[in-house]
């Protein structure tokens, strides 16, 4: 589901053959479920063909998407015996369009994972390859972990999150201390990552309302369930540069 999730949009990013097949596809796709017949229509292709790729919803409203690989489990795809992919792209759905950013150095396809920390990083492990270093079968589970700083966290001070309540109930409004009111642009409810084989259905940021005032800011979490799910979430602020605070535990009921 693409931030935020009032859009309404789903995407889906590569994939490939069931089976020790080398076919894999660098498309992608992109569904409007508030048309009145949603279909999937073609998004930008993705730099190569790729399938076990991890996707990270970011809170300012783009999608890291690392990993994966060509092949199946990592193996053989035309001629190279193994075909991790180590390139990384952000889509920004207001562009619609990938942009590359930094390559990771630890290949990862079948079984591995991604996750948005709380702090604003995500943090990618885990793998299954098929095979070893040397094409031999069987390969050996992944134990390296790797931690990627997007490039929000270089663009300047991040703005902070001060006082304010645990709990948020649908329909309400809340309000939150901050320093940095004046710059503050967008306040956005992250649901905590819950993967597993690369695929995460549960992920969704959430848009809220948001009223500046001297020293704090005024959020009102959207009434609809089916658009706040009761639970667990991290408030992010973001300010005037896309430099999102570092996520505040609240939960939502
Ligand atoms: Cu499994």
């Amino acid at each position: 589901l693409l931030p935020p999730a009032q859009d309404q949009k789903v995407m889906i990013f590569g994939g490939g053959e069931i089976g020790e097949s080398p076919v894999s596809t660098r498309r992608t796709a992109i569904a409007d479920l508030d048309e009145p017949k949603p279909a999937y229509r073609p998004g930008p292709d993705l730099p190569q063909p790729a399938r076990y790729l991890s996707t990270v919803l970011l809170p300012d409203d783009t999608v890291l998407t690392t990993g994966g690989s060509s092949g199946y489990r990592g193996g053989e795809y035309r001629g190279q015996t193994r075909s991790d992919l180590f390139n990384a792209q952000i889509y920004r759905p207001s562009r619609d369009r990938f942009e590359t950013a930094a390559e990771s150095t630890v290949g990862r396809n079948y079984h591995s994972e991604a996750l948005l920390l709380p702090d604003g990083r995500v943090i990618t492990l885990g793998s299954d390859p098929l095979y070893d270093r040397a094409g031999q079968d069987p390969g050996t589970f992944e134990q390296r972990i790797e931690v990627y700083s997007p490039p929000y966290l270089f663009k300047g001070p991040r703005p902070a999150v001060g006082a304010g309540p645990e709990t948020l109930q649908r329909g309400a409004k809340a309000d939150f201390a901050t320093p940095d009111a004046g710059r503050v642009r967008a306040a956005r409810l992250l649901r905590p990552g819950a993967v597993t084989h690369v695929t995460d259905v549960d992920q969704r940021s959430v848009a809220l309302d948001l009223v500046r005032s001297p020293g704090g800011v005024t959020v009102t979490v959207p009434q609809a369930k089916g658009l706040v799910p009761a639970g667990w979430y991290m408030l992010f602020l973001i300010d005037d540069k896309g430099v999102p605070s570092t996520g505040r535990w609240v939960r939502v009921r």
